[in-house]
């Protein structure tokens, strides 16, 4: 029996690879020095898999941005704003197409299927030729195999490229590039044969999700034609069940298949009799949690498909690419003794993998030490203390459908809060944060360090909040906020200070690009000890007359970015999450904030991949918002943010979260993501984002005044808000000055061209 891992995270245990690229970025690091650093880094992973006994190691897993991104580099896809003559794609044009520069716009980006990935959307126009355009699947071979380890390749197939990309261009449909780009593939793979690769992988997630017609005869063509080609190939499927393309996968003529059976354990039974002769590749380690495996029930999964197919037809691997969790537990020295031994990151999930391999195919005895630790572990974690508290579950049991209800409706609620937030039309607001400077960043970390006190530290911060509401005042904004100088990360910050979450020094996830987050652990039942914003906020509003807004991140984006228990359905972590923003939101409002917004960026991307699935989602997600939220008087205003937003499936959903005010992402799309909340008569007010804050580029007045206007097209005026995007950490204040600025003036700009017309 084989083992096999899909992918390893390529970042670095200590974040070597984001600090090399963005060193590059800068001009302090050659292309020669970063090459070597990558090198460096995949000569180590390579090795860290073969010492932990993987059979089937993979080699172009390594990205310097993002692996759609490299397979549109492979294929030559470079859209026509970045200038490329053909041949190969170098490391400028292929930063280009990630980040922009001064001349062409980045190419858009989006979240890799349920995960906090992100990757780069491949983008398609009429006519565009491909060409094959980068050695780097057949170099990372030759690398590795220098090296003295024979790897098996990973491609993003075909269709899932084709899939994710988006077609420039009325009735250009991607999947008819599938002729152009086939002969590409054929070519790597062609090349990577010669090379002497005996198999390679090729990731095809699209097969877990509701597929066309048009995609499933996509796959047909796609395989029978790769098929014929060279080496043997493994196609992945990855984050859930084949379902009810599971005749089509196992019918395709390729020599072994991956499935899911964390996400989906139940499907192997119906897969098994499909198989003919193919190799199953069963994915048993979770590459989606931090948690360690149950190895024992793992082997009961595993012992049909053994009995099934022989040991030769079944490889042993975590269920996807380990890009998702972090690098190596080993560093977390500080973490808790008991709580570290109910986890495991990327090298530890190798061991997993390969002990599983052998207690199957070697007999338990054969690995016994490791098996009986496995199992000590398991029971020391469902019999932990600390993971329950009776508590919350009592609490949690005793909710009522009263606790999801605000005491009135919306309109009676906005007549409330008019008289007691006396706004303006078109009142102006931020999202939260306020850009977080080098000295911002420098003080937390010497603080962190233990070289600044707490009194100096938080006479700093006290300090930043006062300076960015005077400076709210002054650029004349309606309703502030107090600036989020003291969090880092959204979801960290409230993780921190609230009982059962715990942290890790190194747990860094690569979220996109460079650019990485270090989910909290959610281990045991969720309470809040004491409040965690209100001194805060309370401060912040001592210091206005106008109306401060307390900010709180929502229980569905907690959850969904944290790595959650795996011992209760998420709905019942989510709730207890939800039952803790409660309680901080009761405080906020006694100590004085009239608005208090609940942020839910992650809302959207909680969706299952499977339609059939999303009511129950969308049920229990509303419900958890509402809970967090409804536990004020009517002249309260909540508010929630979200990004991202593709809202046109989910709208109705978001009106019965039955927030007061919603802001939303749409200025990048000039207004159109809006016409969604016009044609559904969404009822409550909206925010509109007008100031795409992810460019450095200040907006004039004049657009700003447009985009507003034709806000005021589809959203009936007096349920208009005026605001950015979303937060303003990530930039600087002479921009974020100036764009605030305009904003406020095309909102005056509105109120008089209002008053006029009356
Ligand atoms: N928090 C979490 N997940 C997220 C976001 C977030 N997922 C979606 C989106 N926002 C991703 N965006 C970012 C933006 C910036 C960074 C990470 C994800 C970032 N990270 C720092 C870095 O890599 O340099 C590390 C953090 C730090 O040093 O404080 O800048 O907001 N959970
Ligand atoms: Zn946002």
């Amino acid at each position: 029996i084989q083992s096999a891992n899909l992918g390893f995270p390529r970042i670095g245990a200590r974040r070597e690879l984001k600090k090399a690229v963005e060193a590059y970025w800068r001009g302090d690091l050659t292309a020669e020095a970063l090459e070597e650093t990558a090198r460096d880094l995949r000569a180590r992973h390579w090795q860290v898999q073969r010492k932990a006994g993987i059979d089937a190691i993979p080699c172009n897993d390594f990205s310097f941005y993002d692996q759609v991104l490299d397979a549109t580099a492979m294929l030559g896809a470079v859209p026509a704003r970045f200038g490329h003559s053909g041949g190969a794609v170098g490391l400028d044009t292929y930063f280009a197409m990630a980040r922009g520069t001064d001349e062409a716009p980045a190419m858009e980006m989006t979240k890799w299927f349920d995960t906090n990935y992100h990757f780069i959307v491949p983008e398609l126009s009429d006519g565009m030729r491909f060409a094959l355009s980068s050695s780097k699947p057949v170099d990372e071979f030759i690398e590795a195999k220098r090296l003295g380890i024979a790897t098996r390749p990973v491609l993003i197939g075909p269709v899932t490229w084709l899939s994710l990309a988006k077609a420039r261009g009325a009735d250009l449909d991607p999947l008819d590039f599938l002729h152009a780009i086939l002969p590409v593939y054929a070519q790597v793979l062609d090349g990577l044969g010669a090379a002497g690769a005996e198999w390679v992988q090729i990731d095809e997630p699209v097969l877990v999700l509701d597929l066309s017609d048009k995609q499933r005869s996509a796959l047909q063509t796609a395989y029978a034609a790769l098929a014929r080609v060279g080496p043997k190939i493994m196609l992945a499927s990855y984050f859930g069940s084949l379902g009810d393309n599971g005749a089509l996968a196992m019918g395709l003529p390729v020599a072994g298949v991956h499935v899911d059976l964390v996400r989906a354990p139940g499907q192997l039974d119906a897969l098994l009799p499909l198989a003919g002769d193919k190799v199953v590749s069963l994915g048993l380690i979770d590459g989606r949690n931090v948690w360690r495996a149950d190895l024992s029930r793992k082997l009961a999964q595993a012992k049909p498909a053994l009995a099934a197919l022989g040991p030769d037809r079944i490889e042993i691997a975590p269920s996807c690419s380990l890009l998702h969790v972090p690098v190596d537990l080993e560093q977390e020295e500080a973490l808790d003794e008991e709580l570290k031994g109910w986890l495991a990151f990327a090298v530890q999930k190798l061991s997993e993998t390969r002990t599983l391999t052998r207690a199957l195919g070697e007999g338990r005895a054969a690995v016994a030490a490791q098996m009986a630790e496995s199992d000590s572990a398991a029971a020391a974690r469902r019999a932990s203390t600390r993971i329950h508290d009776a508590t919350v579950l009592a609490r949690a049991d005793a909710i009522t459908p009263d606790d999801l209800k605000r005491t009135s409706p919306y309109p009676e609620r906005r007549k409330a809060q008019a008289a007691r937030l006396n706004l303006p039309p078109f009142p102006t607001t931020t999202i939260g944060s306020f850009p977080q400077t080098a000295e911002v960043r420098k003080a937390r970390a010497a603080y962190r360090r233990g070289e600044m006190s707490d009194v100096d530290y938080d006479a700093f911060l006290k300090e930043e909040t006062r300076a960015c509401i005077a400076e709210q005042e002054a650029l004349g904004l309606d309703m502030l906020v107090h600036g989020e100088f003291e969090r880092n990360d959204m979801v960290e910050y409230f993780g921190e200070n609230l009982a059962g979450f715990a942290f890790t020094k190194f747990g860094w996830v690569q979220s996109y690009g460079s650019r990485c987050v270090k989910p909290p652990l959610i281990y045991g039942d969720v309470s809040r000890p004491a409040p965690m914003t209100v001194d805060w906020s309370a401060y912040a509003q001592s210091l206005t007359e106008r109306p401060m807004k307390g900010m709180l991140t929502g229980p569905v984006t907690i959850l969904q970015w944290s790595f959650v228990r795996d011992d209760q359905p998420r709905e019942a972590t989510c709730r207890q999450i939800a039952l803790a923003i409660r309680d901080e939101v009761a405080d906020l409002e006694a100590a004085g904030l009239p608005a208090i917004q609940i942020d839910e960026p992650a809302f959207r991307e909680g969706l299952p991949l499977r339609h059939a699935d999303w009511t129950d989602y969308l049920n229990w997600a509303v419900d958890a918002f509402r809970l967090s939220s409804s536990g004020v008087r009517d002249d309260t205003q909540i508010q929630t943010h979200m990004c991202y937003s593709e809202f046109n499936d989910i709208i109705a959903a978001i009106a019965e979260m039955d927030a007061d005010v919603i802001s939303i992402e749409t200025s990048r799309s000039n207004m159109e993501l809006l016409e969604v909340f016009g044609q559904f008569k969404y009822p409550n007010e909206i925010g509109p984002g007008i100031w795409d804050i992810h460019s450095p580029r200040v907006p004039p007045e004049a657009e700003i005044a447009a985009l507003l206007r034709k806000a005021a097209e589809v959203i009936p005026a007096e349920h208009l808000w005026v605001n950015p995007d979303c937060g303003l950490k990530t930039r600087g204040w002479p921009e974020v000055k100036a764009s605030l600025a305009n904003l406020v003036a095309a909102a005056r700009g509105m109120r008089q061209t209002a008053l006029a017309a009356e």
